[in-house]
Parts: structure tokens; sequence; C-alpha cells
């Protein structure tokens, strides 16, 4: 029978969740990146083993990178790209040569996923993230004051906006800033407003089309690399799932990703499926990609997420919220068992909640949220796998 293989976010050696309470929730394998690389550069063999060293001292297996990130320059095409690719070729190459053989990225410009709201309240005292439409067209209109949104909101939206900006004081604009562009666990860039207006600026002339032909390219170079020497390269879908702040998005959609696939059909080309990132939008099935995508997904995050017919989303308790877990978990098996294999799998963004809340975390990254999340799904995993009759 083949299983999830149970894996979990560690950020390294300053992470305030060790590697021994990990080991303690019972999963197996960690996701990890160099962080301390900058973008860009190359990732050494050196280096590399450095870290599988230290997560093997704790009996885990370093089997998942999240991410190797792409330089701002691959994406919109400028300066040194061809360098950056090159180099992203050489980590591909040295990860391989240590055994590591799943490689998440993504392709959203500027920022890596967006919320407003770190430490919403639950009914049960738990907190987690959020994203509150109105704060964020608050941001943008009246804090960021970016020139076209005037033009993007309606003038209902511009209104709710206009009302909710009025509400904050200047301790909550600050915050609603920092948590916009300063950078969330695990992003690549962080900002101030004047650096972040620059950075937005750059993708001025970049729209949807020129933006999927530049991750078309991207893979068209990596892919054969990573073909070689056995590494998926798995793409994490856009969070949120729609087009914000002007940028474009292109990976939001089942149809993105077919897009991407007719267009390098490479085994390499895979995805990473976020359920939480993909199930913002009510339009997404994810248990058909599951199935339609099955020999592509090299690697899953579950969780979920509650939206409401505003526009705004929090993080659920992982079988909670808007996701089809049950479906996702039926889903998630009946591939392996085809293709014989255990997908990587690791609970996402739980909410910070017992001894959580009297320390200090990575927002989403707290240690009890996601012992829960990943304890839940190794339950409901246990519980369908014998309904199907699976040894
Ligand atoms: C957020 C994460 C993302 C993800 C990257 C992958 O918690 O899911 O930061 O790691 O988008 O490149």
């Amino acid at each position: 029978m083949y299983l999830m293989k149970e894996s979990w976010r560690w950020y390294g050696p300053n992470d305030p969740v060790s590697l021994s309470f990990i080991k303690q929730a019972g999963v197996t394998d960690i996701v990890h990146a160099l962080h301390h690389i900058p973008n860009g550069e190359v990732w050494s063999v050196e280096e590399i083993q450095k870290r599988q060293a230290l997560i093997a001292e704790s009996g885990l297996t370093w089997s998942v990178v999240e991410s190797v990130p792409v330089h701002e320059h691959i994406k919109t095409q400028t300066g040194d790209f061809q360098k950056y690719i090159e180099n992203y070729k050489q980590s591909i190459r040295n990860l391989a040569a240590c055994g590591i053989k799943c490689v998440t990225y993504n392709f959203m410009p500027v920022l890596d996923w967006t919320r407003t709201n770190l430490f919403y309240e639950m009914a049960d005292g738990s907190r987690g993230l959020r994203f509150e439409k109105d704060a964020f067209m608050a941001f943008d209109l009246y804090i960021l004051k970016r020139p076209a949104a005037e033009k993007e909101y309606t003038d209902a939206e511009k209104a709710r906006a206009k009302a909710r900006f009025g509400k904050m004081d200047e301790a909550e604009i600050e915050l609603v800033t920092r948590n916009m562009i300063a950078g969330l666990p695990g992003s690549e860039e962080s900002f101030t407003l004047d650096q972040f207006r620059e950075a937005l600026a750059r993708y001025d002339g970049v729209d949807a089309e020129q933006l999927r032909a530049n991750l078309i390219y991207f893979l068209k170079e990596i892919c054969p690399v990573a073909d070689e020497c056995g590494v998926e390269m798995v793409i994490h879908p856009d969070d949120p799932p729609y087009p914000i702040l002007g940028l474009p998005r292109i990976l939001s959609t089942a149809e993105d990703f077919r897009k991407l696939v007719a267009a390098v059909p490479n085994v390499s080309n895979g995805l990473c499926l976020c359920t939480g990132s993909f199930g913002v939008r009510p339009d997404n099935d994810m248990v058909s990609m599951m199935y339609e995508f099955g020999d592509r997904v090299g690697f899953v995050h579950l969780r979920s997420t509650k939206r409401d017919a505003d526009g705004n989303f929090y993080e659920a308790n992982h079988l909670e919220g808007d996701v089809d877990m049950y479906g996702m978990m039926k889903a998630l098996l009946e591939v392996q068992q085809r293709r014989h294999v255990s997908i990587p799998v690791r609970p996402d963004h739980g909410h910070q909640m017992c001894d959580d809340l009297n320390r200090k975390s990575n927002p989403g990254y707290s240690y009890y949220g996601r012992m829960r999340g990943i304890a839940e799904l190794r339950g409901l995993q246990m519980g369908i796998a014998k309904s199907m009759g699976l040894k």
C-alpha cells in the first residue's frame, strides 16, 4: 500500500520549531530550503550536504526543496536572467547529486503568498491567517496609492475600501503594510513601500501572456536538465489564485497547468498541488485536478480555506473549510496506488493554538496547529485506506 510520504516544512536552525519536535509529530521527511543563499546564486553540494547531515542527525530525511527561488529577472526576462537560469540548472544538478529530487518553485511576480491578517482569532481562541478583501483594497488604494488601482476596482469596491481605511489607525496601517510587503515565511523578497512600488513597476509591460511565455522559456531551459537528473520541478500555484495589485498571474487554475504541460511536456514538469491556494477559487475542482494531473503531482500541500461572499478567506482547520479533504485524500491514495509511489505531503498553515500562543513562531508555521493538521490527515488516510481494502 502506498501512503502519503509525511513531510514537514522546516526553516533551518533558526526555526522556532526544532527537528526533534518535528520527529515527534511522526513525520519522516523534511521540506527545506537554503534560505541563507541569496536568490539567484548556486546552491553548492557542500552547503546542501551540511544541511542534509544536520537533518539526518534527527532521524529525518530532507527530500523536498521548497523552494529554489526563481529570480525576478528570470520572471521578467531582464538583466542577468540567462546567468540566473544557468545557476538554477547547477543547483538542480547539485541537489540531484545529493539525492534530493523534488524541487518546488513558484512564478508569482514580486510577492509570494499574501495575507492581510496573521492573527485572525477563531471562535475557539486559536489564531490563523486571513485575507480580508477590504483591508487589501484599502492598502492598494490608500496606502500604496498604486496609480492604476482606481481604474481596476468598481465604485462599490472603492466605497468599501474607503470605509475600511477610515477605520484604520496608524498601528493597523503599519501592520497591514508589513503583512503585505515585508515578506511572509519562505518569501524570497521583502520591501519598503518605495522599493515595492519599484518592484511592481518592473511588471508594467509584462502581461499574463508575456509572463507565461517567460515561464515556458524557463522550463524549456530547466526541464531537460531536471529530466536528466531525475528531478521533479513542481510549480506552486498562485496564492491567492487571481491577479492582485495589477500583477499578472499564470498558475491559478487547472487550465493554467494544462497550458504549461502542453508547452513543456517533459516528465520533470510537475505540480505542487496546494489545496489551500487553489481552493480559494470556487471554480477550482481539486479532486479532479488530482486525477487529471496525478502523474505530474510531485508534492502536495494539504490545507483548507474558508471563503465568504465578500471575497475574504481565512485558513480553516485542515478537515474544515471549503476543501473536500475526504475526496482529496481518496484521490491521492488512488493515484499513489496506480503509480506505485508515495508522494510527499505536508500539512500547511496550521493555527496558532495551545502553547503556540505563548511562543514566537513563523506565521502559519507554528507547531501545534500543524501537528493537529497532520494528525487529522493521517487518521483520515487510515480510514479511507482501510475502507478501500488497501494492504
Ligand atoms: C506559503 C508557501 C509558499 C510556497 C512557495 C513555493 O506558505 O506555500 O511560500 O512555499 O510559493 O515556491
